[in-house]
């Protein structure tokens, strides 16, 4: 098992990079997400440096003239991390670690390291440390990967083998030992979703602490940990609810991310095949979050990854006791009105309106039109289950007031 990095309220800064993909707006989202995963890990963000470059230092990333202010702050206040936003080569990350002398890590190793903490069953464990390998390996080629390609050649025989090579292949031993061991689970898990019958299953999906398992624990009485940081949730539960007196199965997983590595999405495979064989999905999303609108993009993309993009959804935006909207004084006439300015009713008239009657509107904290998000997933339910069995559509019927 790979050594778990542990930063408690360990001192950080973070380092982000203004380009033509991303203005200095979104740079600052980038980290402020970034600062949020930083303490979920257990870590406090001192400073953070921005540098505007077209072209990133293929050695550093970053200027050589910005490494030095960030070396001089490292040094004076005892900097434990520092924490990219963006993906650094293996040498990229070795050059830095030399100049700056203390842990590296990037937006992937933290995530990685975050899931690590949190994995709680030997199963969720065993991913997250598939992945962990799967991101050290080509870490390990440190000074020999330039010779890579003459291996076997003169100089690379007997003694030559490095401690490199050695690692390398105990590492990629690890990975198909544990690629097996998830094969054997997933094997099992396979028979136990076999086993539940041809019940009706729902899916949790979103990203990361809008609210899925609060919403899980307020339909389904279970006690799903729920908590105000990132990957709060990491094994699937499932539970089987009942409305009207229909029952069907209702799965809560794992939340995305922005840029979630594509090791996790890989090993976590197993995981998300609960959402990969649901009849419908819930798309849970925080309205309150001013990056909303990103977030939705982001559990698309990855629902694409795993095959589920044209799956039934129902768009549930949840927290809407928490959404404000900022306000244009009547005289000012500079400010442009964008979505900031809107009010949850202005949301109704937008993109959203094509969404009709599949976008739902609650806060699963106080409770607030669970009724109508009842009625809507029996609805849809209900005509999943007719669908499948003709015969007994009449113990179900088109009116949940009936009961
Ligand atoms: N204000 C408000 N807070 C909410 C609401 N629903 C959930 N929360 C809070 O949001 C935080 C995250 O909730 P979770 O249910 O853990 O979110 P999640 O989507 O399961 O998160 P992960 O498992 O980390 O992906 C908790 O602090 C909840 O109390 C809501 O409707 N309104
Ligand atoms: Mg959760």
């Amino acid at each position: 098992m790979l050594e778990k990095k542990t930063i408690e309220h360990e001192k950080a800064v973070l380092i982000g990079i203004i380009n033509r993909e991303q203005n200095e707006n979104k740079v600052t989202e980038y980290l402020d997400e970034l600062e949020f995963l930083t303490f979920t890990a257990g870590g406090e963000v001192l400073k953070r440096f921005v540098q505007r470059m077209d072209v990133p230092n293929p050695k550093t990333l970053i200027g050589s003239g910005k490494m030095e202010e960030v070396e001089a702050f490292v040094r004076d206040n005892e900097i434990g991390s520092v924490i990219f936003d963006d993906e650094l080569t293996p040498a990229q990350q070795r050059n830095i670690e030399k100049i700056l002398r203390c842990k590296i890590v990037d937006r992937t190793s933290l995530i990685l390291d975050i899931f690590a903490q949190r994995a709680q069953t030997s199963y969720a464990r065993t991913q997250v440390e598939l992945a962990q390998y799967e991101y050290l390996l080509p870490r390990l080629t440190g000074l020999w990967t330039h010779l890579e390609r003459q291996r076997g050649g003169i100089g690379m025989r007997g003694p030559y083998e490095t401690e490199i090579e050695t690692d390398r292949r105990i590492v990629r031993d690890r990975i198909s030992l544990l690629k097996k061991k998830l094969l054997k689970i997933d094997r099992q898990m396979e028979t136990q979703r076999g086993n539940r019958g041809a019940l009706v299953r729902v899916a949790l999906v979103g990203y990361t602490n809008v609210g899925k398992s609060t919403l899980m624990n307020v339909i389904s009485k279970s006690e799903v940990f729920a908590e105000n940081k990132l990957f709060a949730t990491l094994d699937t539960t499932v539970r089987k609810v009942v409305i009207g007196n229909l029952p069907f199965l209702l799965s809560d997983t794992v939340g995305f991310i922005r840029k979630l590595p594509t090791q996790l999405v890989e090993s976590f495979k197993s995981t998300l095949d609960e959402v990969r064989e649901a009849d419908l999905l819930l798309h849970v999303v925080d309205i309150s979050h001013p990056q909303f609108e990103e977030h939705i993009e982001s559990v698309n993309k990855i629902l694409g990854e795993i095959d589920s993009a044209d799956k039934n959804t129902i768009m549930v935006f949840n927290k809407i006791d928490k959404y404000e909207h900022a306000e244009i004084d009547d005289d000012d006439l500079t400010t442009e009105r964008t979505g900031r300015h809107f009010t949850i009713a202005d949301w109704k008239q937008t993109w959203m309106q094509r969404v009709g009657d599949k976008a739902l509107f609650i806060s699963a904290l106080n409770k607030e039109n669970l009724d109508e998000f009842r009625k809507r997933v029996y609805d849809e339910v209900r005509d999943i289950h007719v669908t499948r069995f003709p015969y007994n559509n009449f113990l179900y019927p088109e009116n949940l007031d009936e009961y």
